[in-house]
């Protein structure tokens, strides 16, 4: 092994670039440790990741591809055979062959790259579709029902334990002023209007690779949440990461703003990519959907801050604040633009 470096700057698992040399080439990989506290059933979430892997290689294959090895992962196989290696301390590390040629996109340099990251979220959702067997594993359960983040968050609140609160009373007031819309997707479920299928669950911009040439996607990498769900939630996450052109932790919140030419050509990627996969309901509340995630997600930031910084890594005093502050922006931003976003979508169909 030639060398080990942290690498990415995912908020959950542990990453690592592992380079490996013989005499002649070198070649890398990505090894990761789950996140047992995050991800509290490590081997359930494997035989998903297996499945998962292994049905969009076959997948593409059929399709056509050339270069399958960089437009899915796949697991490494261990020295025993498996997926996967449980170490001394309760660990689950696994590994993956490293893609090269590729980039990580924060923010999006363009309609053109929106219109790919849409396309990619929307094919991934359509070869996940026809998935052979039983159920995937929820790995973590609840993860985009905004009433429960909304009880987490008012949990959180209630119990204060770090005398927290006093610091986010703005947040604290937005949250609660936006409770109503918690039951925005539950209403939907509920009249049989939106359906599960197998969604990704965690389409943040940068949990895709852009080809460092062709700037088309990829990969989609981060499967660890791939489970059922609801098609909108991927839509709605990535259009709460890849429409606003400030990053998720923005301190100067007059840069955060919702692009609608951006909002409809991912919203076009995703239509086109997902095929035949959208309902009219589904198709009529895409900003509905970026709305509620990001609520969800400012939710989850602010509880996290309350309770100790537990969940997702911080590098900085105060940033989970920060992070909720900017989600909160956002959803102000989103809600005074609807009409525009709306009217962007109309345009593309
Ligand atoms: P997390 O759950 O912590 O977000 P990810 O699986 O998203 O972990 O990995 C973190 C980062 O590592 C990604 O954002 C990406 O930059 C990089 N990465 C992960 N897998 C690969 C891969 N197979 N090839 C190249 N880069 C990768
Ligand atoms: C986490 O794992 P990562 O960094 O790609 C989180 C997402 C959030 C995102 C916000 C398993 O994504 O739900 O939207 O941070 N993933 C998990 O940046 O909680
Ligand atoms: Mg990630």
């Amino acid at each position: 092994m030639r060398g080990v470096q942290p690498y990415g700057d995912g908020h959950i698992n542990a990453t690592f670039l592992v380079t490996t040399a013989t005499r002649t080439s070198e070649r890398r990989f990505i090894l990761q440790r789950i996140n047992t506290s995050v991800f509290r059933e490590p081997l359930a979430l494997m035989e998903n990741l297996g499945r998962i892997t292994r049905h969009l290689h076959l997948k593409l294959e059929a399709e056509g591809v050339v270069d399958l090895e960089r437009r899915a992962l796949r697991l490494v196989a261990a020295t025993d055979g498996s997926d996967f290696v449980m170490d001394g301390a309760g660990g689950c590390w696994r590994c993956f062959p490293f893609i090269e040629g590729t980039r990580e996109v924060s923010v999006l340099a363009g309609p053109h790259q929106a219109f790919e990251a849409g396309r990619a979220f929307g094919d991934f959702q359509r070869l996940l579709a026809d998935l052979p067997g039983p159920a995937l594993s929820p790995t973590i359960p609840h993860f985009h029902d905004a009433e429960f983040r909304f009880h987490a968050f008012s949990a959180a609140m209630d119990a204060d334990v770090l005398n927290r609160a006093c610091q986010a009373v703005p947040e604290i007031r937005f949250a609660l002023s936006q409770r109503d819309l918690a039951g925005f997707f539950g209403a939907f479920i509920q009249r049989g209007e939106m359906q599960a299928r197998i969604t990704h669950n965690d389409t943040k911009l940068n949990n895709l690779l852009f080809d460092a040439v062709t700037d088309q996607v990829v990969c989609v990498l981060d499967l660890d949440t791939v489970m059922p769900g609801l098609a909108l939630y991927d839509f709605g996450d990535l259009a709460r990461s890849a429409a606003c052109a400030a990053p998720e932790d923005e301190l100067r919140l007059d840069k955060v703003h919702a692009d609608p030419a951006i909002f409809a050509e991912l919203a076009r990627g995703f239509l086109q990519g997902s095929g035949a996969g959208l309902n009219g309901v589904e198709r009529d509340n895409l900003v509905g959907a970026a709305q509620v995630i990001t609520y969800s997600l400012g939710l989850r930031f602010l509880a996290d801050f309350l309770e100790g910084d537990r969940y997702f890594r911080i590098h900085r005093e105060g940033h989970n604040l920060d992070r909720a502050r900017t989600q909160f922006a956002l959803l102000r931003d989103l809600q005074e633009r609807e009409p525009e976003l709306r009217r962007s979508v109309e345009a593309i169909s």
